[in-house]
């Protein structure tokens, strides 16, 4: 394959000034003296935007006319972030637009910051999607995003006197959105429940309601590929059908009632990350877009086609499915296929499961989606029809393949209505049966999947499965977010390339024996903890020291993640000082940095957040420990957060039970900045420490294997409590009152889980992490031994670019690669 690369836009900081100013004057109406900040920044964008267009369309026209497949990558989230900087640099801007700011007599800074944070996603999942999307305009893979354009993204985190979490709604569109190309031209009608008539073979759907699926484009440039991607989502709007009769009788506001009810499909991100509820509005949101994303697909490769053949679309476009959230795409296409064009059942069967391949992002049994056969057939009467026929022809075919039918039962789409349990319809077994690949998405991860969430799959389906593990976009989250290290890696490399070939890192280890290009490496990173320090107080009014170690630990807040034993470490590291077992001067000093949000209704989480806080506002306040122990949980952590922080980081924390994390992400953002990672053998972290060496890299805890042992053997978490008097005194603090003035009651919750039930073992695991401290103390008083593994992990982290899973998933899954 040739690698396309269009012509860099030569433009000079003049010029682009000019456009710019032309773009205040005659799109917002103000003069450059009076432009806010946030003028400029709208300008900015549609300048921006202007100079991407032709390579948009032209990249549109190619993927339509071209013979290279697309993909369309159907996802319920994308958290993109913020647009203008990877905007300026895909398209080649950067510069000028630092000299234009300048001119325009405004600051930088400013302008970037007056972008509010589109956050249309939880956590890892929909970042990965942007990372995806990013990557593959940047190969100059033809390709869709499709997705929600949520109303109100995830909720923004606060926290009250108590340290409690409070959600208040995020309206990011409340100011002007300058991306987001809303085309009302090409609109989807999108139906939900009514009647299914007619006969066997010919049924015709009669929806009671529509609701009319309009697209809001967003431009997805390419790093240096000079093609340009859509990211293409999908916002829920009524059509004007007002009901006369409604109208007439039972007056105004009963008439607009379908109105609200199609315009709250795409008002609200769910908040819940891992912990599906069966609530119809969010099969509402995923037939929503799944349906339309489909008919769109088909309007764009057979343009005005009244006929189609659509056996030949498997050639023009395949479909990923981002976990379960789009699965009901499958019964979907089949539906279009046979009801609206006529095809027989094995025709649309075939091309079907031609279209789809679907990655599971879990193996918590919980976060599998199973849906109320009852609630489909009411939303969706066809499709319920539809996927029960796909399960009894599955039935048929297995009953074909084995004998064992227990095993059968095991596999059903839809579950037997046995013991006055209503039939459901497990959504990840569909996307199995309907799809050509499964993958997990790290190399640990799928091969549990094979094992253990759909063992009896892989053994009847053995080849549908195979392992994507994941990766990150080095643009935003390296050359954006640390452009100290970006340029001492060009100094180091005497190029850029590796920006798009990250692979190249791995010419940086003979660096790691030059004492002098480490001591350089050591001067980034501080300066990275200066700025990040500056950037908390200005942000949140923190005091960090950033002359001491950065810790941070930052995902979403679950119980298997493990902030509890995050928490009790310090709570005893605390207990050791105040004790005077340990002399304060004696520890390295260090800033824990915690960022999280829970789900708003997972008691659980927010009682550690409470407790995280809490443990702050009590360290942060005691002299003893000034200047050697501060623990900092800035609140609503998001991308802008993590681009601060990331780089500035020292020690990353990946702690969770092994065998729960299905890869992580954040584990190779940090890796990629130069932190040392501490953590088990879970998700990606085992293939981080054998790619940047054992040696560099704090691995402590149970294996997967030792975790299931000990589930057999019966697991008594007070046990250890007994055993450990560091893990006790811990525990206890959080008993008596320490870090709730007295009050005993307030964390009973936690700590009674911690001692009866704790699940995800984090007593289990607590000696060996605080054992593990010893030796992270040890090399961190050696700074440049430190360092010098810190390099080794950015040398030999490239692997885990979003460029090198992109590759894999064209290589194995999807069977195409870059335009012509
Ligand atoms: C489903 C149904 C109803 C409501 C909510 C949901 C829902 C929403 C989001 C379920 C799951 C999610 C998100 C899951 C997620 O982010 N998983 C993470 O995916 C990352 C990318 O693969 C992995 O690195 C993480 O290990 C995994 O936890």
């Amino acid at each position: 394959m040739t690698e396309y690369t269009a012509p860099k836009a030569s433009i000079t900081s003049a010029a682009f000034t000019d456009e710019i100013r032309e773009q205040l004057r005659y799109t917002q109406g103000v003069t450059p003296e009076q432009a806010t900040a946030a003028d400029v920044y709208v300008a900015t964008a549609a300048a921006v935007r202007r100079h991407l267009m032709d390579a948009w369309m032209t990249t549109q026209h190619d993927m339509v006319t071209g013979s290279t497949k697309a993909v369309g990558y159907f996802s319920a989230e994308f958290l993109m972030g913020k647009q203008l900087r990877n905007a300026l640099l895909n398209a080649g801007l950067s510069d000028q637009f630092d000299d234009a700011v300048k001119a325009l007599g405004c600051d930088a800074r400013d302008v970037i910051d007056a972008e509010y944070e589109p956050g249309l996603g939880n956590g890892g999942l929909g970042r990965l999607a942007a990372c995806y999307i990013d990557s593959l305009a940047s190969k100059g893979v033809p390709a869709f995003g499709y997705g929600i354009q949520y109303r109100y993204g995830i909720f923004r985190q606060e926290f009250d006197e108590q340290g409690r979490q409070v959600e208040r709604p995020d309206y990011w569109l409340a100011n002007e959105e300058p991306w987001g190309h809303i085309d009302y031209n090409r609109s989807q009608r999108v139906g939900f429940g009514g009647v299914v008539t007619g006969k066997d073979d010919v049924r015709t759907w009669e929806p009671a309601w529509c609701v009319r699926a309009v697209p809001v484009d967003y431009m997805v440039p390419g790093y240096e590929s000079g093609r340009v991607n859509t990211l293409r989502l999908w916002s829920a709007r009524s059509y004007d059908e007002f009901d006369l009769l409604t109208f007439n009788r039972s007056g105004y506001l009963a008439a607009v009632k379908p109105q609200v009810k199609a315009e709250n499909i795409s008002k609200i991100l769910y908040p819940e990350d891992s912990t599906p509820q069966g609530k119809e509005l969010r099969l509402e949101q995923q037939y929503f877009f799944t349906a339309a994303s489909i008919h769109d697909a088909i309007r764009v490769f057979y343009p005005g086609q009244e006929h189609p053949d659509l056996t030949t679309l498997p050639d023009k476009i395949c479909f990923q499915l981002n976990d379960t959230h789009p699965v009901i795409g499958i019964p979907e296409l089949m539906r279009v296929m046979i009801d609206e064009y006529g095809y027989d059942w094995d025709t649309a069967w075939r091309t079907t499961t031609a279209c789809f391949n679907y990655t599971c992002h879990t193996l918590l049994p919980e976060a599998l989606e199973v849906w109320p056969a009852s609630l489909i057939g009411s939303l969706l009467p066809r499709h319920l029809e539809i996927i029960k026929e796909i399960d009894r022809r599955f039935v048929a075919q297995l009953k074909t393949l084995t004998d064992d039918a227990e095993k059968i039962d095991r596999m059903r789409i839809v579950t037997l209505a046995a013991d006055g349990k209503e039939p459901k319809v497990r959504m990840a077994y569909l996307a199995t049966a309907g799809g050509s690949h499964v993958n997990g998405v790290a190399a640990l991860h799928s091969e549990l999947l094979k094992d253990v969430t759909l063992r009896d799959f892989s053994d009847v389906f053995g080849d549908k499965f195979t392992n994507v593990t994941n990766g990150v976009t080095p643009r935003r989250f390296v050359k954006l977010a640390n452009p100290r290290l970006s340029d001492l890696i060009t100094d180091g490399l005497g190029t850029d390339r590796w920006v798009s070939h990250l692979d190249m890192l791995k010419e940086l280890v003979p660096l790691a024996k030059d004492d002098a290009f480490v001591r350089r490496f050591a001067e980034v990173k501080q300066a990275n903890k200066v700025d990040f320090a500056a950037y908390a107080r200005r942000e949140y009014g923190f005091e960090i020291d950033p002359n001491t170690m950065i810790n941070s630990m930052v995902k979403r807040l679950h119980e298997y993640k493990r902030q509890s034993l995050k928490i009790l470490a310090v709570i005893s590291q605390y207990a050791d000082i105040k004790s005077g077992r340990v002399a304060a001067e004696d520890i390295v000093p260090r800033t824990v940095v915690f960022g999280a949000k829970a789900a708003p209704g997972y008691r659980m989480a927010k009682l550690t957040i409470r407790l995280i806080n809490n443990v702050a506002r009590v360290i942060n306040a005691d002299p003893d420990v000034k200047g050697r122990l501060s623990v900092y949980y800035p609140w609503n952590y998001n991308i802008r957060l993590a681009e601060h922080l990331i780089p500035a980081t020292d020690l990353d924390e990946q702690i969770s039970q092994a065998g729960k994390e299905a890869s992580g992400t954040g584990n190779m953002k940090f890796a990629l900045n130069g932190a040392l990672t501490v953590g088990t053998l879970d998700g990606a972290n085992v293939e981080i420490r054998e790619l940047v060496g054992p040696e560099n890299f704090f691995l402590f805890g149970m294996t997967v294997d030792e975790v299931e042992a000990l589930y057999d053997k019966g697991y008594q978490p007070s046990s250890y409590y007994d055993a450990d008097p560091r893990l006790k005194q811990a525990v206890d603090m959080v008993s008596d009152g320490t870090f709730s003035d007295g009050d005993r009651g307030v964390y009973k919750p936690l700590t009674s889980d911690w001692l009866n039930k704790d699940y995800f073992m984090t007593m289990a695991d607590f000696s060996a992490y605080m054992d593990i401290q010893g030796e992270i103390e040890t090399l961190y008083r050696d700074p440049l031994e430190w360092n010098r593994k810190a390099l080794l992990n950015v040398a030999n982290s490239g692997y885990f670019s979003s460029d090198r899973a992109i590759d894999d998933y064209l290589a194995n899954i999807w069977k195409t690669g870059p335009m012509d």
